[in-house]
């Protein structure tokens, strides 16, 4: 099998460019294994170089896969080492996925004659398509979050606070594997559940209160992303359509999406769906994203997306309602593409009134 940097200079050869350079971490963790360099270099010939600074040296060495790694001395400049290599080895066409202004401006200004080209795209290319090992690593994070809202629906209960349900999600999700969390985790009740990143506080949970809860756990730098919402006690008809809706717009999605499939398609059944039963203008985002080394990237499943979803594209289902001062309710999942559909990597109970 290719490896992940050959795949990369395939996609290089066809846009012409002689040589790439990799500054985002996680981008360089995906190529190299390794999350402590500060810059990766690809060369046209073959030759990829990690620069790493002296505290992460040793460990580079020792985790590192199909790079050199070259130490930056104290005294040295990053910028330098690197624009010297490219002078040496004649780089005309530098490709680069994301860099800081400032860094652009200086490594332009010390390397005369290279064109330099936004080509984040080219790793997006390979990124958004999950390998085999890739993908277990992302069904043990989905399993741990599941076990995290497990957890969750045995606690939930009227006289407990958002903060103590984070706790013990994340402490439950930690005890069985998770290295941490890939997000902060949301518990919101009441009225502030009517935002949808509403966070986690000292609020108490009452009685007739929506509560979502969103959360991820991370394994070996996979995240997952899974949100369940809660409703305490008996349901009043409003919760009750609110939350049947987004069940139902969530259900329809999930059936809709499968490889080949336009993802504004899939992100269009949703909002239909909602827009229908009369709550169009309280679904306030994007059906979904892409998960992997990050929480959010690529593919993007919303009404403006462009991208067409392929097997091997892991992303979130997550239709939600949000009514100011009432509540909300969003339901989540992250799924796996597959040719004739989709692979639910989170597992967790639907229907929850307590
Ligand atoms: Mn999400």
């Amino acid at each position: 099998m290719e490896t992940r940097i050959e795949r990369l200079l395939n996609l290089m050869e066809a846009r012409s460019l002689d040589g790439f350079l990799v500054a985002e971490t996680k981008n360089m963790l995906y190529f190299t294994g390794f999350s402590g360099g500060s810059m990766l270099l690809v060369l046209r010939d073959g030759e990829s170089i990690l620069f790493v600074y002296g505290v992460n040296y040793e460990a580079a060495k020792v985790e590192t896969r199909e790079a050199s790694v070259e130490l930056v001395k104290q005294e040295e400049s990053l910028i330098k080492k690197v624009t010297d290599r490219l002078k040496t080895r004649k780089i005309r066409n530098l490709g680069f996925d994301s860099l800081a202004a400032s860094t652009y401006l200086k490594l332009k200004e010390s390397s005369d004659g290279v064109a330099f080209k936004d080509a984040s795209d080219l790793v997006w290319t390979l990124r958004r398509v999950k390998d085999p090992s890739e993908i277990s690593l992302m069904k043990k994070a989905a399993e741990l979050t599941s076990r995290g809202m497990e957890k969750a629906a045995e606690i939930i209960e009227a006289g407990i606070s958002e903060r103590e349900v984070a706790a013990e999600i994340e402490y439950e999700m930690r005890k069985n594997g998770s290295d941490g969390v890939a997000f902060e985790t949301i518990v919101s009740s009441g009225s502030n559940s009517a935002f949808p990143h509403g966070g986690c506080g000292d609020r108490v949970i009452k009685k007739g209160d929506l509560v979502v809860i969103d959360i991820g756990a991370k394994y070996r730098d996979y995240s997952s992303d899974l949100t369940r919402t809660f409703i305490i006690g008996k349901p009043s008809s409003k919760q009750f359509e609110i939350y049947e809706t987004v069940r139902k717009a969530q259900e329809l999605a999930v059936k809709t999406a499968r490889a080949k499939v336009e993802a504004k398609e899939v992100d269009r059944v949703a909002r239909d769906y909602i827009s229908k039963a009369g709550y169009g203008e309280y679904f306030v985002h994007s059906l979904g994203h892409g998960v992997g080394l990050d929480v959010h990237e690529p593919p993007t499943l919303s009404p403006k997306s462009r991208d067409v979803l392929v097997e091997g594209n892991v992303v979130t289902i997550e239709p939600g309602i949000y009514i100011p001062g009432f509540g909300g309710v969003r339901i989540e999942d992250t799924v796996l593409i597959l040719k004739e559909g989709v692979e639910k990597l989170t597992e967790s109970p639907i229907q929850i009134y307590f």
